[in-house]
């Protein structure tokens, strides 16, 4: 085989794109802002710089591994250049760093830190510029950028959306919205994968985290919560557990330590989701009309097809995402049972999530003048707010949710996953097709982490073609032969998140190169490890649906479950 030379090491050229990729297999992780292995090479941060012979110093990220390179990656040139990049990046950078919501998980202080720079030296006078905190979901602030770009590729190559992009020239150079827009006034999604590769505290989750706590400190109001699915395999993170590890019942205690009244769980929410959104599709396609049937859980989707494919809307399932049905049910059934008024119920969300903060301030999910989502909190805040408490997270004894909101199957549980929902609506269309009841619960065959999976299934007699489909720039190409007649699918999921949920930007920060594998694997392990799998088959779900909901698709449902779409 083809070998090159890293630091006296031969390392196997196996098909990488490029020397940082290689030099990965030799446990060496090279310095980097700008590369990201989804996106577009830029080299513009020049951290990553090694020294080969013949050649001299070269980004390694734009460098293609050649046979018989001999690669240093560690010497004093290196370190010194790599070094004087630093400075200048912290000279150009507003250094309120004991203050910044990212100071815990900041890349930049995080390489400063570890290739020793102790003073900055070419200090410039920066001129504080203003904060865009025009939206529910995202503050930009200009002040922390260090023009990776990062942020401007991934929004465009990965999302379609094209946002953002830098704006002026020279030393006025900065990453904005068009013409001095906010991020409001523009056709960004809030999806937040800005904010997930941005390296600093310039594109950050908004929080809410203070809203949450007076809540809590009131005493005529009853909080209650949910947690949805992503945030149990993530949240273990800021505690220094391994990315995939399931904390639901650590989370449950913690929250009960912080003032909550009840905790639930969003996953129940989605076995409704489930029940729903399955008796939707079966009538379309029984009827044979507005298919593929489109899903809406995840609001960036919504709201990019509101923005970039109105045509497509009546696809739309109608169904409310599983955040906003939790939120309507709770809010139509809980002050009963709590016996309080509905307007001292407060309900919460822990999501992985930026663009449920905005879903939950849409004007459609409100009643009464009262939101049924009071605040949403990312998984980042919630560990914030354990931390804001002195809780000792680990050494928790694990608590149980309550009920009935609280019970779930695992099909409400891989909807964190990309491909999670389409396996849920199977669970559930398998039975109500075939009659028989399932025994191996999986069609793991829709699992995967390819941008677009075409599965066709047969359900007895019936053939089903799914598009899977995670990242909006993949979107709008299934979207785009849909409306051209080129494609005959029944079903498409969409999630604006490379992954899914569980790679979702209110997500912990996180600097491994498997976190979303991890995280992945740590849902279905979720799945495995409860009793139920198939959303028809939890019991509070039926209890639900005769007490409250005049049975699936019944006319209460529609009231407190389903929507319509704007243009
Ligand atoms: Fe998701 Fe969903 S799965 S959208 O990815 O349908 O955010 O976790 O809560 O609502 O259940 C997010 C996750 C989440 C909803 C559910
Ligand atoms: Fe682009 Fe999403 Fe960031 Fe908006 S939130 S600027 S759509 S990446």
């Amino acid at each position: 085989g083809d070998f090159v030379n890293v630091d006296g090491r031969d390392i196997r050229i196996e098909g990488e794109r490029n020397l940082l990729e290689l030099i990965r297999k030799a446990h060496i992780e090279l310095p980097t802002f700008c590369y990201h292995s989804d996106l577009s090479v830029y080299g513009a941060c020049r951290l990553c710089i090694v020294d080969i012979d013949g050649m001299g110093v070269v980004t390694s990220c734009s460098t293609q591994p050649k046979a018989g390179m001999v690669i240093r990656t560690n010497t004093a040139q290196l370190r010194q250049m790599r070094r004087i990049y630093l400075e200048l990046l912290l000279a150009n950078h507003h250094q309120g760093c004991a203050t910044c919501v990212k100071s815990d998980r900041c890349k930049l202080q995080e390489l400063a830190v570890r290739m020793g720079v102790t003073e900055v030296r070419f200090q410039t006078k920066l001129e504080a510029k203003p904060l865009d905190t025009s939206n529910p979901s995202l503050v930009r602030d200009p002040n922390k950028c260090i023009l990776c770009g990062d942020c401007v590729r991934a929004c465009e190559e990965i999302q379609g959306v094209g946002a953002i992009d830098f704006a002026y020239r020279g030393a006025a150079t900065t990453v904005a919205p068009a013409f001095g827009k906010t991020l409001s006034e523009v056709a960004c999604v809030y999806c937040g994968l800005c904010a997930s590769v941005c390296p600093t505290g310039a594109i950050t989750p908004r929080p809410q985290i203070d809203r949450v706590w007076q809540a809590l400190s009131d005493e005529r109001k009853t909080v209650v919560v949910q947690i949805a699915p992503a945030v149990r395999v993530a949240l273990g993170e800021m505690f220094g557990l391994e990315a995939g590890v399931v904390t639901t019942g650590k989370m449950v205690a913690a929250l009960k330590m912080l003032g909550f009244d009840k905790v639930f769980d969003t996953s129940f929410a989605a076995d409704l989701t489930v029940l729903e959104e399955t008796t939707e599709f079966l009538g379309r396609k029984t009827r044979g009309e507005r298919l593929p049937q489109f899903t809406s859980c995840c609001p960036a989707w919504v709201k990019y097809a509101e923005q970039f494919c109105p045509e497509l809307l009546p696809h739309l399932s109608s169904c409310r995402s599983p955040q906003q049905m939790f939120g309507s049910l709770a809010k139509a059934t809980l002050p009963e049972t709590l016996g309080i008024e509905r307007e001292d119920l407060f309900v919460v969300s822990i999501m992985p999530c930026t663009a449920k903060k905005f879903e939950a301030q849409r004007p459609e999910f409100q009643a009464g003048g009262h939101p049924d989502v009071d605040a949403v909190l990312t998984t980042q805040e919630f560990g914030k707010m354990i931390k804001q408490a002195g809780i000792q997270f680990n050494q928790l004894t694990p608590e149980s949710l309550d009920l009935p909101l609280g019970f779930k199957t695992g099909a409400g549980v891989i909807f964190g996953v990309t491909g999670g929902v389409s396996e849920a609506v199977l669970r559930f269309a398998y039975e109500k097709l075939t009659g028989v009841k399932l025994d191996s619960a999986d069609f793991a065959e829709v699992r995967g982490p390819q941008g677009v999976r075409i599965r066709q299934i047969k359900l007895g007699d019936v053939e089903l073609k799914l598009a899977i489909v995670h990242g909006l720039r993949n979107a709008r190409a299934v979207a785009e032969d849909v409306r051209a007649g080129k494609a005959d699918y029944d079903f498409v999921e969409v999630m604006a998140c490379p992954g899914g949920c569980i790679a979702g930007a209110g997500q912990p920060v996180s600097f491994e190169q498997d976190t979303t594998q991890r995280r992945t694997q740590g849902l279905y392990d979720a799945d495995k490890t409860l009793q139920l799998h198939a959303s028809q088959e939890n019991p509070y779900l039926a209890q639900c649906y005769s007490s409250t909901l005049d049975g699936i698709g019944g006319r209460r449902a529609h009231e407190l479950l389903h929507t319509g779409y704007s243009s």
